[in-house]
């Protein structure tokens, strides 16, 4: 990758964040005035999860330059101060970049992030269409539609199905079903598509911002026969060599080997997840 891992300490990071955030008040009514550049000086904040490799996917396809700091989740590093004044939502992925008049700039949100990207970086319109088109809109629809659907409700797929202190079958099937509905919208519209991507004639941040996590059906418990057209989209997303190198930032994806796994496989690498999430959730529950 282009990205090297930063070793920087969280001490070292917090005071630049420190800096960062006095820089933000000062100049948050000055807008800049000056064109989109290609200088950047982008630091992606990351774990290996459907939502952080969408970042690393899409600056590895941009060709550019960043640094990568590893958060581990599950020692809640998320949720020190230095990184809520990165991302006040204490959540990975996160980014941090100055702007052409010299203002440093926060991003937090998969979508936010890859919507800043490809405006500021995208000029060409490699991954994205100018905006005003057609294309740009359908673009932006897809992109909502991870967001507010397939995001989340997958993500609840995964909490009943691997997360639950109990399976309750309820649950299970009301996430997993709405998930395997929405792996159906996207067939659909891969099947009416030329180009076999999800807008127009080429690879754009929508196909990118879905990849994660239809390559994390199986770890969801959602069935993946039936969908040729989605089955396809998964290995040609993977011919872009940008989408290759960063799936696996900032360590190894491994979650398209889950498809060769039995449930009881699946259940047993749940084990460690599975309690941290329960004791995130009892102190969550007493604050
Ligand atoms: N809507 C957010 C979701 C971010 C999110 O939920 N990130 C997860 C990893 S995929 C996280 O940081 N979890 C840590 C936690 O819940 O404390 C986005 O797309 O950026």
């Amino acid at each position: 990758m282009n990205g090297d891992l930063e070793n920087s300490t969280p001490l070292q990071s917090m005071q630049r964040i420190a800096l960062l955030g006095s820089h933000l008040t000062s100049t948050r009514n000055k807008p800049s005035h000056k064109m989109a550049e290609t200088k950047s000086d982008i630091h992606l904040y990351t774990a290996q999860t459907p939502n952080g490799i969408k970042v690393s996917m899409l600056l590895e396809e941009l060709g550019l330059p960043y640094k990568v700091t590893a958060i581990e989740i599950s020692k809640n590093t998320q949720k020190e101060p230095w990184f809520l004044d990165i991302n006040p939502n204490g959540r990975i992925p996160a980014l941090t970049d100055t702007l052409p008049d010299g203002s440093p700039v926060r991003l937090f949100e998969s979508g936010s992030i890859m919507q800043y990207l490809v405006d500021r970086y995208d000029t060409e319109h490699k991954l994205s269409y100018p905006r005003g088109t057609a294309e740009y809109y359908e673009v932006n629809s897809w992109l909502f539609w991870q967001m507010g659907g397939l995001g989340p409700m997958q993500g609840q797929a995964n909490h009943f199905a691997r997360y639950a202190p109990e399976k309750i079958q309820y649950g299970i099937d009301r996430y997993q079903n709405e998930t395997r509905r929405l792996y159906r919208v996207m067939d659909t519209q891969l099947s009416k598509s030329t180009s076999g991507y999800l807008v127009g004639d080429r690879l754009t941040i929508a196909d990118i911002a879905c990849w994660g996590w239809v390559a994390a059906g199986s770890w969801a418990g959602i069935r993946m026969d039936g969908l040729d057209h989605l089955n396809a989209w998964l290995d040609k997303v993977l011919t872009h060599p940008g989408c290759e190198k960063g799936r696996h930032v900032p360590s190894r994806h491994t979650m398209l080997d889950n498809r060769n796994k039995t449930e009881e496989e699946l259940d047993k690498a749940a084990q460690k997840t599975r309690a941290w999430v329960q004791q995130g959730m009892k102190e969550d529950a007493k604050k």
